[in-house]
């Protein structure tokens, strides 16, 4: 009966219209002639929410009448970027879209510009978790992201004076694409202490008693799979003060500026992401955020479980949860927590149903990433939780010394304590004892993890607990939605758009490398991307571009490790080659434009200078007129993922030049070949499958390996390094103020000349350099260089999310897709 009313499913271009007037003249209270681009935006987001929610509330009631495992995907970042534009291609309705506001005197691509990006991450790991949403409700996954709701999401980068500023990026207001469920609350304990007490059997059971407490209130999202009705759910958790008895007594008694003060520390809870990628710093409110998000989001699984009246010990049979990195480790502590406290279950049969339950990602090797806490902040914070630890390690260090009777080490190496002052807990360890399997997202990363950080752990589990399974993008927003010409040449040529379903069936495209009229076209949508990205440039910067010229863009988070300092010092290389040349030998060069994008960590000072240097040989080289041309050196501020989805597609060549070793996966590595870009990199991450897949002769590989670097660095701590001579002219020219005050950059080179160059960039730059003369010499050939872009897109079938979500699901998850009818 209810099915006659879901008035609000459009099927075509009049029932748009009808649909989004309808949204601006009474949602909105908007008149049709005094209606701007945000106001069409409002409107036409709202028309697709409409049949979002219709599919979202049906895929609800079939993923809870089949009852099937689900896997929850748990992540304190989510870097979606924006929702319109997915919705409208996942639907399948653009097109009606675009003519629908075309008719009412609207551009679809000004309307889609209106929308913030959704920014709740910091880049790599956070996008990552975006992507595996994409692809879980694609594939008809029953699946659900729980996250945390946070008033501020990275924030905005303005570069002034060269310099980054960070501003405030306040994102919530006027957002259509959440639902408060203010009916969906947990009230959530911090501090306080324990208590032993006697259960109605005589038991004694800890209790944890006299605590804090603010309540997690729910905001669900949904997320639209691609060509299937399913709708899955993404839950995010907001914080606010609790309503409990407690806290109205301070309002009665008076005392309204403490209450107050009390309700505003309980919403700083979700307040602001941690703006630091891969670098730890143990902050008492991040782990507040962490506790309060895992209790959130394991108490609500567990109340869906419960419904379903099954024994405790089919639990793993119903819920699969991933942890994104170490962040959401609590949920191993509290889950065990709920089950023997709360629930009465005994110890080992508690810990057998958790460890069947979770799985764990390491996203990176770097030491200084690696998440610890102090005992005594954690005993303040969470003082059961802390005991449980304790208790987990003591039975798992005793297992271990029976396993190996004769070694004293392996004990204090594994011991979940570290003995330091202050002790503290070693958050990887509970995640890999807690979890039946651990993973890396690529394979030189996998194999690094067995054979150094986690190797006694090889050692005490076997090795089958240890696996990899290698990152991918989703194709529908880093190939369909960010390069709509290339996604419909390929359609035309493989007879349809089932690619984007099947990335393997690129492979088809090689037969067509030596077609012509391929070549042309292809070659043709790279320069319209190529033309997009320097309107993008004008825009922002200021600079005009040669849209002819070689684009070689290194956008990611700027890191020591991922090496724009390399980057730049290269580019100051060229710079002095070509103010050394004869006008006859300028002729010669290939014109390039040398393109960063980026945002450091606030606190990051390394990396802050590295941005500024860009900036600083930005200015000099860019209005020096004996290069004209030849060279132009452009920042883009606040790289995010709408301005990815138009540089992706516009690259000749993309760097991703870490040093080997330091990179987990790197995933703007795939989305750049997947557009037809080639790459220069290292023997890092997920380069080292790319260029299996794609073949040797289409890509630039250079560098030492990481095989080597433990040995270069040791030779550097003695005394043994020297500055290569191409880089010290580089870094004269610094020092001779070529750039500014040369004071301003003295901590970046003085850490490649003085400090031991611990991330290898002396050792690195010859190879680099003679590298980039290959990438001209290459780019001379135009045949030669298409040839190799159109091969290596059809080659990239492997990198799709679609794969990797896959394989989660039969060798970690065990969950099926559930059958979706229309
Ligand atoms: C930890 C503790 C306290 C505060 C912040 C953090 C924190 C936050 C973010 C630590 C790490 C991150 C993000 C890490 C990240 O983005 N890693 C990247 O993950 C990608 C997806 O697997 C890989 O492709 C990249 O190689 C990896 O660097």
């Amino acid at each position: 009966a209810w099915r006659k009313y879901s008035a609000h499913e459009f099927t075509n271009k009049d029932e748009f219209e009808r649909e989004l007037v309808r949204h601006i003249e009474t949602t909105l209270a908007r008149s049709l002639y005094n209606c701007d681009d945000l106001a069409a935006y409002s409107g036409t987001a709202l028309a697709f929410r409409d049949r979002l929610i219709i599919e979202w509330n049906r895929t609800q009631q079939r993923q809870t009448f089949t009852d099937q495992k689900r896997v929850y995907y748990l992540s304190l970042e989510f870097l979606m970027g924006r929702a319109l534009d997915n919705a409208m291609l996942n639907v399948g309705m653009k097109d009606a879209a675009r003519e629908g506001l075309q008719d009412l005197g609207f551009r679809i691509e000004d309307v889609i510009g209106q929308e913030h990006d959704a920014a709740l991450g910091n880049g790599g790991l956070g996008r990552l978790a975006a992507c595996f949403l994409d692809s879980l409700a694609t594939l008809n996954y029953p699946a659900w992201g729980y996250g945390l709701r946070y008033r501020y999401g990275i924030f905005k980068q303005e570069i002034v004076n060269g310099y980054q500023m960070e501003v405030p990026d306040y994102w919530l207001d006027n957002n259509p694409w959440e639902f408060p469920r203010h009916d969906i609350t947990v009230d959530i304990q911090f501090y306080g202490h324990v208590k032993k007490k006697q259960d109605e059997n005589g038991k004694l059971v800890a209790s944890w008693v006299e605590a804090e407490v603010v309540q997690a209130v729910a905001y669900d999202v949904p997320i639209p799979g691609y060509g299937t009705k399913t709708t899955n759910n993404l839950r995010l958790w907001s914080s606010k003060a609790s309503s409990g008895e407690f806290d109205f007594q301070k309002f009665n008694a008076g005392d309204y500026e403490s209450a107050v003060a009390d309700q505003q520390s309980a919403e700083t809870i979700s307040a602001v992401l941690y703006p630091n990628d891969n670098l730890e710093r143990g902050k008492e409110l991040r782990l507040k955020q962490q506790y309060f998000w895992c209790a959130a989001s394991l108490y609500d699984i567990v109340r869906r479980f419960k419904k379903t009246k099954r024994a405790w010990s089919e639990f793993p049979d119903q819920v699969a949860i991933q942890l994104n990195d170490t962040h959401p480790t609590l949920a191993i502590i509290e889950m065990q927590r709920i089950l023997i406290d709360i629930e009465g279950l005994e110890w080992d049969e508690a810990w057998t149903i958790v460890t069947k339950t979770f799985g764990y990602t390491n996203h990176t090797v770097l030491p200084e990433a690696l998440e610890k806490w102090s005992v005594p902040l954690m005993q303040n914070l969470l003082p059961r939780h802390l005991q449980i630890i304790y208790d987990i390690n003591l039975y798992f260090l005793q297992a271990v010394e029976k396993q190996f009777p004769n070694d004293r080490e392996i004990l204090s190496r594994v011991s979940i304590i570290e003995e330091s002052h202050p002790k503290m807990v070693r958050m990887a360890y509970i995640a890999i004892i807690g979890s039946h399997k651990v993973n890396g997202v690529a394979e030189l990363h996998s194999d690094l993890l067995k054979s150094t950080l986690f190797k006694d752990f090889v050692d005490i589990y076997g090795v089958d607990r240890f696996t990899n399974v290698t990152n991918g993008v989703t194709p529908r927003r880093w190939l369909h939605q960010a390069n709509p010409a290339l996604s419909s040449l390929i359609a035309e040529k493989l007879g349809g758009h089932e690619f984007l379903t099947d990335l393997t069936l690129l492979d088809k495209l090689e037969a067509f490398v030596d077609d012509k009229d391929f070549r042309r076209q292809w070659a043709h949508i790279k320069s319209d991307n190529k033309l997009r990205l320097a309107r993008l440039i004008k825009d922002t910067t200021g600079y005009t571009v040669n849209p002819e010229s070689l684009f070689d863009i290194q956008v990611k988070r700027i890191h020591e490790y991922k090496r724009q300092q390399l980057n730049i010092f290269g580019v100051i290389h060229r710079y002095l080659k070509i103010k050394g040349m004869s006008a006859e030998e300028r002729k010669k060069v290939v014109p390039r434009v040398s393109i960063f994008g980026g945002k450091a960590a606030p606190g990051y000072w390394m990396a802050k200078t590295i941005i500024h240097l860009i900036n600083k040989v930005a200015a000099v080289v860019n209005n020096d007129s004996d290069v004209g041309d030849l060279l132009k050196v452009i920042f883009i501020e606040d790289y995010n993922v709408s301005k990815a989805e138009i540089i992706c597609p516009a690259s000749d060549i993309s760097e991703h030049i870490s040093t080997a070793g330091t990179e987990g996966s790197g995933t703007s590595n795939m989305k750049f070949v997947l557009n037809g870009g080639l790459i220069i990199g290292t023997c890092d991450g997920a380069n080292i499958e790319i260029t299996r897949e794609i073949g040797d002769q289409n890509i630039f590989l250079f560098g030492n390996l990481a095989e080597d670097v433990e040995d270069l660095r040791h030779r550097h701590f003695y005394g043994d390094f020297q500055l290569d001579p191409a880089l010290e002219k580089v870094f004269k020219a610094i020092k001779d103020n070529m750039f500014g005050d040369a004071g301003d950059f003295s901590a970046l080179t003085a850490s490649i000349e003085e400090h031991g160059d611990y991330y290898l960039v002396s050792d690195d730059f010859h190879s680099y350099v003679t590298t980039h003369e290959m990438v001209d010499e290459a780019f001379l050939n135009k045949e030669e260089w298409l040839a190799k872009s159109i091969t290596s897109v059809a080659r990239m079938g492997f990198f799709s999310t679609d794969r990797v979500i896959n394989e989660y699901a039969d060798s970690i998850w065990n969950v099926e897709p559930l059958a979706v009818k229309d």
